[in-house]
């Protein structure tokens, strides 16, 4: 539209020749929060320290004199960071504005100025202590956002009627066009900059996580795991594999976003009836005596055949220790644990008192660091009981209490105050309405950890119950694999599973759903031979 009415081969004189005072500083401000916002973003998408915003706040710090800096901290506290970003802000505006202001006639003083605190922002990110090659980009990408902005509102500011100008009308545009571009153009900016600075900020925080994750660094255990024996799973026909990637493994929580817990801020304090309270750091419990062990974990509120539930190395402290040194005191049969959100958890007090128990306070995860959405930087993991009374993570507070006295989150919500997870399994291949060949395996899991698996069998279109191969058992806390083999026929079949476990105890028929404390029934697959 615009280019239609010949802006190119127009001249400064059938355009306005300057820009009205409070359209340029707008068009200033706005052009300086474009490449702030987006160069925050692409920022904080590179590293913790190439947002150029962020970059000068903290050479603004390394740079303050001494006095600066404790008055800082004793004037606003743990404020003095958001104040000192605050007032970076209004510093960096004002200078946007200016840019306008000195640019009424021509942009260039402007764009001048906006190069220069390109510079500025780029001597600034390079010299960060971590700053990585690529952190460059981030300054660049703020530089060509802001005089982009600067140049084409400008352009719209020059076509709107300013005081000594011609009315756009003799531009041969029909008047309130241009307003109405220039309006709309400043909108789309501070619209796309408050969103850039938004997500900025969101991923910021996720990366001073990862930041602190990568700090962690690798997790030596005192007592490494066994290898995985072989013959662990058949993954080649079909059951999971034995150990489940942390990509794969299954998430359940109530958050919306994650917790985002660095790990020098993390604590832990156990006290309520104990004899000794105890805080602990992520230091304290990392240079303890680390266990590691495969654990299945499995979420109450998996259906028959659900897929809430994955096998993983675990490595961490040993929770009867630590519940010996705060000295349980006598009647306190729950311990309630914290996570830092708000969410809590019951779980029986001998669950984890067990001096043989393998309850524990978990640091890593398949030989890493827990992941965010696993619970960083630490959880609780207790074999045998479901996710719902014993898994919590980004924990902060363990609190010895009763039953009686306090109920945890799920709990208030209908869902049993015990937990123990039931023998169950479920066939995983054929998959549900396959179309297989004729001597496809029946593959699948069963799990009933800290009892173990003694015996899966499965049977084909209600015939009789068929002993299944079991995989080699890495321990009773851990899931098995199972196999059948054979030659179905062509045609329509119905395949079903039941395991029993070391305790003797075969699963049901009967079927009953997840809540309050877990489905019973067998899990049963159609598929068709062809
Ligand atoms: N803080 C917190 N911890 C939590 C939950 C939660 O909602 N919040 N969900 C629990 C449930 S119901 C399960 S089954 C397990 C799942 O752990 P995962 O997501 O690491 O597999 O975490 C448990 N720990
Ligand atoms: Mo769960």
């Amino acid at each position: 539209m615009l280019e239609r009415a010949g802006m190119a081969s127009m001249t400064s004189t059938r355009l306005a020749n300057s820009v009205a005072a409070p359209v340029a500083a707008t068009v200033g401000l706005l052009s300086m929060a474009a490449g702030l916002a987006l160069g925050h973003l692409v920022g904080v998408l590179i590293s913790p320290t190439a947002s150029p915003f962020l970059a000068v706040g903290s050479s603004a710090i390394d740079l303050a004199p001494a006095w600066l800096k404790d008055f800082a901290v004793s004037t606003f506290g743990s404020y003095d960071k958001i104040v000192l970003l605050a007032g970076m802000a209004v510093v960096i505006g004002a200078i946007g504005v200016i840019a306008g202001l000195i640019s009424r006639r021509s942009a260039v003083p402007g764009l001048v100025l906006f190069v220069a605190l390109g510079l500025v922002a780029s001597i600034a990110v390079v010299s960060r202590p971590a700053a990585g090659s690529f952190d460059l980009l981030a300054p660049l990408a703020a530089l060509i956002a802001a005089a982009g902005t600067f140049a084409t509102l400008h352009r719209l500011g020059r076509l709107t009627p300013a005081e000594s100008g011609v009315h756009p009308a003799d531009a041969g545009l029909p008047a309130g066009v241009p307003r109405r571009a220039l309006l709309t153009g400043s909108a789309v900016v501070a619209v796309g900059a408050g969103i850039a600075a938004a997500g900025g900020q969101l991923l910021a925080g996720r990366s001073a996580v990862e930041a602190s994750r990568q700090a962690v660094g690798r997790i030596v255990p005192t007592v490494p795991a066994p290898p995985i024996p072989r013959g662990a799973d058949f993954a080649g026909d079909g059951s999971p594999t034995f150990i489940t990637p942390n990509r794969d493994f299954y998430r359940v929580d109530v958050n919306l976003t994650l917790p985002r817990l660095r790990a020098e801020d993390w604590r832990l304090r156990i006290h309520g009836m104990v004899d000794r309270e105890i805080m602990l750091s992520f230091r304290d419990l990392a240079s303890r005596a680390l266990i590691e062990v495969p654990l299945t974990m499995a979420c109450v509120s998996n259906e028959i055949g659900g897929r809430y539930i994955s096998t993983a190395y675990f490595t961490g402290v040993r929770l009867a220790d630590i519940l010996a040194e705060a000295g349980v005191q006598r009647g306190a049969d729950q311990v309630l644990s914290t996570s830092v959100d708000g969410w809590t958890c019951g779980t029986p007090t001998a669950a984890l008192t067990d001096p043989d128990g393998k309850a524990m306070l978990v640091i890593a995860m398949n030989g890493e660091p827990l992941p965010v959405e696993h619970g960083f930087p630490v959880r609780m993991v207790v074999p045998g009981l479901y996710g719902y009374v014993s898994g919590t993570k980004w924990i902060t507070d363990l609190e010895l209490t009763t039953f009686a006295a306090r109920q945890a989150y799920w709990l208030q919500r209908g869902w049993a105050q015990q937990g123990p997870i039931k023998t169950m399994s479920r066939i995983d291949s054929p998959g549900a309405f396959a179309r297989v060949g004729p001597d496809t395996p029946i593959a699948g899991v069963a799990w009933a950890q800290t009892r173990g698996i003694s015996r899966v069998e499965v049977r084909i279109d209600h015939g009789v119950w068929q002993p299944a191969e079991l995989s080699t058992e890495v321990s009773v806390d851990t899931w098995r694999m199972f196999r059948l083999r054979g030659r179905w026929a062509p045609g329509a079949h119905v395949a079903e599973v039941r395991a029993t476990d070391k305790k003797g105890y075969t699963q049901t028929a009967d079927r009953a759903s997840a809540i309050p404390d877990g489905a019973t029934g067998w899990h049963s697959v159609q598929f068709t031979v062809q």
